[in-house]
């Protein structure tokens, strides 16, 4: 038996951080995936699809968005089973109990409201644990393979949840973080064959039959890997699941670590940049370190103005900027400078190469005469 297990569409999401044209872009993209996902559930021969939560970015969208959404999901030819997360919970303003899901939602795409055992296709159960609120105060998915008995036999039980598993961030101090071992009895009791789980955005393996598929299209750059979908197999004679991470993301969010002493070094990044592929779909962040003279700091301002025009978002990652800027007393003669101007550069230069806040606002000043000067010729 085999379905396609995905979580965190984050259909929605707002992606302020990218540029204004990239935006409408990256809204797509996400749409674009669900029907990749929709394509990969008809080539794999899936009998199903399970998404554990944050299907959408939140309860509050554009109803353009949720129309766009279910439009995407009449695309499968199997049944989708959606089990809302802390981004899409069943509260007071659910988004799944708005006129605008309701009236599009295809027949063959279910919400999981309780944890109540769903067959999805004959010999399969869905058990979901479904958020009602944003901050539960239980373990959820432990509420919902508490009451089950053994699966019935000729059955595969597949639990679908959302949450911060127990032996991933051991700091968290949440009550409703998902208990590991806890769930691992289950599946050895065989209450439970196969745990898919929403909110990790990386594909990752928890213990042997639970998993977070992570994200089908990236949504942060600390995402370790994301942009796949899983196509779980599980075997109907002694229940074992085996997984293949399938590809869904087409977009990519970089970071670039640049140490920067010289020209030479300046050119070498703008050649990294030049290479990544599909820049209108790439966000890159660039820590910078090192130091340049104002002549190399003002290439590196064009290397990244001209990649700007490229790429989905191109910029410093300002937390790790640290990146000085040495004038040499050499970049500024030669203007034609005499008198007053002469010994204002001087001083410039002098005070460009202290350590203090007015270093800052020299080496601002001579980058900008300098660009002025090159300007003019
Ligand atoms: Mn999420």
């Amino acid at each position: 038996m085999r379905f396609v297990a995905t979580a965190d569409w984050q259909l929605g999401m707002a992606a302020n951080f990218l540029e204004d044209d990239a935006r409408p872009r990256f809204h797509q993209a996400r749409l674009d995936a669900v029907r990749a996902i929709a394509a990969i559930a008809r080539e794999h021969e899936a009998a199903f699809v399970v998404v554990g939560g944050d299907v959408f970015e939140s309860n509050q969208l554009d109803r353009a968005i949720v129309a766009r959404a279910c439009e995407a999901l009449a695309e499968f030819t199997v049944p989708v089973v959606l089990v809302p997360g802390n981004h899409d919970p069943l509260d007071a303003a659910s988004l799944y109990d708005s006129a605008a899901f309701a009236s599009r939602v295809p027949p063959h795409v279910r919400v999981l409201r309780d944890s109540e055992p769903v067959e999805v296709v004959p010999g399969v159960e869905v058990v979901g644990a479904p958020w009602f609120s944003k901050r539960p105060l239980t373990d959820l998915v432990a509420g919902a393979y508490g009451p089950l008995g053994p699966a019935p036999a000729g059955t595969t039980r597949v639990l679908v949840g959302h949450g911060a598993v127990s032996t991933l961030e051991p700091d968290q101090e949440s009550a409703a973080v998902i208990d590991v071992p806890g769930l691992e009895a289950a599946i050895a009791e065989g209450r439970v064959h196969a745990a898919i789980l929403g909110d990790r955005h990386s594909a990752t393996e928890v213990a042997t039959g639970i998993w977070y598929p992570g994200t089908p299209e990236v949504t942060a750059r600390r995402e370790v890997d994301p942009g796949h979908v899983l196509v779980v197999e599980v075997d109907e004679s002694d229940r074992s699941v085996a997984v293949t991470r399938v590809r869904t993301g087409r977009w990519a969010f970089a970071t670039i670590v640049a140490d920067l002493l010289d020209e030479a070094d300046v050119e070498e990044l703008a050649a990294t940049l030049a290479a990544l592929p599909d820049k209108e779909r790439t966000a890159a962040w660039i820590k910078a370190s090192g130091s340049l003279s104002t002549r190399a700091k003002a290439r590196l301002d064009q290397v990244l103005d001209e990649a700007r025009d490229l790429f989905a978002r191109l910029d410093h990652w300002w937390r790790h900027y640290d990146l000085a800027v040495v004038p040499e007393q050499a970049e500024f003669t030669g203007l034609g400078l005499t008198g007053f101007a002469e010994a204002a550069v001087g001083e410039l230069v002098a005070s460009a190469r202290g350590d203090h806040e007015e270093a800052a606002v020299a080496q601002d000043a001579l980058a900008r005469l300098y660009q002025y000067t090159q300007a003019l010729r």
